[in-house]
């Protein structure tokens, strides 16, 4: 395998990206704060090589990573796809973010690089028919961009030459201090519904709604709330206005999620093992949390939820856009 490179990309307000080929990687996002520091909000290791070891890789973290072809769990080991049996690479049944490879370890190609006005960085990615399982050639290209309003874009467009499945998501883990925990962050989301899961945090296809229990967040919270067991859940996104806002009081960092995506995965993970992370930084308890933007995972299993297949006239089209702002 080719070596990682690093892609770079500022915007004029000094928002500042960093990508890696490896995984189309998000490795670090740096946001003015309001007393003129810079924090790196998104959580990362030190070299593009880290993302390489071996003791990285049995983390399964996917720290910054472009998730594919299929987002999340698949619960079983063979789908049916245009009445044909597929057996995806799976873990005792399941299939997990992709598979073994996903596209988070494979080498992505640099398409462009616009470093002017528009900052931006196309890259892609041709996934072979058959790979880890899936059918049909897939082109897949993810454009990074850097607005102007301080947001993040990230764009997902994909063809196919035979009908597939696909539900692509980056993997960032957000921290608005850049150190520490997650705990004193504030977070909102605009969602009534979440999907039930089982014990293998597989959807049983239930929809259950969020009033009352743990997983109401539509009035802004703090995470490290009395009683909070961290988040790997899936919650059903309102159609209008922001989907996710996440605040820091002490950086004073906001940020607003937008995306087209119909559900999103919150991932608090508990604490992280000891790993090179950028600029030495330490983390503690809640370290950081995710905000997957994706379809509804397994829903090739599940006829209630929106269809993840793609046709090959068809164009897949998947963004979202983190938003910051000082408070
Ligand atoms: C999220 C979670 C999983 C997993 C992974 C690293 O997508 O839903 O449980 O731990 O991230």
């Amino acid at each position: 395998m080719s070596e990682p490179k690093k892609i770079t990309l500022i915007n004029r307000n000094n928002l500042k990206l960093e990508i890696s080929t490896l995984g189309a990687t998000i490795l670090s996002l740096e946001v003015p704060s309001k007393n003129g520091k810079h924090i790196n909000v998104v959580v990362g290791l030190s070299h593009p090589k880290d993302y390489k070891s071996e003791t990285y890789l049995n983390e399964g973290l996917y720290l910054g990573s472009t998730i594919g072809r299929c987002a999340g769990r698949i619960s079983k080991d063979k789908v049916e796809i245009n009445e044909e049996k597929y057996t995806l690479n799976n873990v005792q049944g399941i299939h997990l973010h992709g598979g073994k490879e996903g596209f988070d370890k494979k080498i992505w190609n640099i398409e462009k690089v616009d470093s002017g006005d528009s900052s931006t960085a196309t890259l892609s990615y041709l996934s072979k028919h058959l790979e880890e399982g899936y059918p049909g050639n897939l082109k897949v290209s993810v454009i990074y961009t850097l607005t102007e309003e301080n947001a993040l874009k990230i764009s997902f467009k994909a063809t196919t030459d035979r009908t597939t499945i696909l539900n692509l998501t980056n993997h960032s883990y957000f921290n608005l201090d850049g150190e520490s925990t997650v705990l004193d962050h504030k977070l909102q989301l605009n969602s009534n519904s979440y999907l039930h899961l089982d014990k293998q945090l597989i959807p049983t296809g239930k929809i259950n709604l969020v009033e009352g229990t743990r997983f109401d967040y539509n009035k802004k919270t703090l995470i490290g709330k009395k009683d909070f067991k961290g988040l790997d859940d899936i919650f059903i996104l309102n159609k209008n206005g922001p989907k996710a806002v996440l605040v820091s009081e002490k950086s004073g960092i906001q940020m607003k999620v937008y995306t087209n995506q119909p559900a999103m995965v919150i991932y608090t993970p508990n604490t992280f093992n000891k790993l090179p992370f950028k600029d030495n930084v330490n983390y503690s308890k809640f370290p950081a949390i995710c905000f997957e933007a994706q379809k509804y995972p397994d829903a090739i299993n599940n006829d209630n939820f929106p269809s993840i297949l793609l046709n090959p006239e068809q164009t897949y089209i998947n963004e979202t856009v983190f938003e910051f702002s000082n408070t």
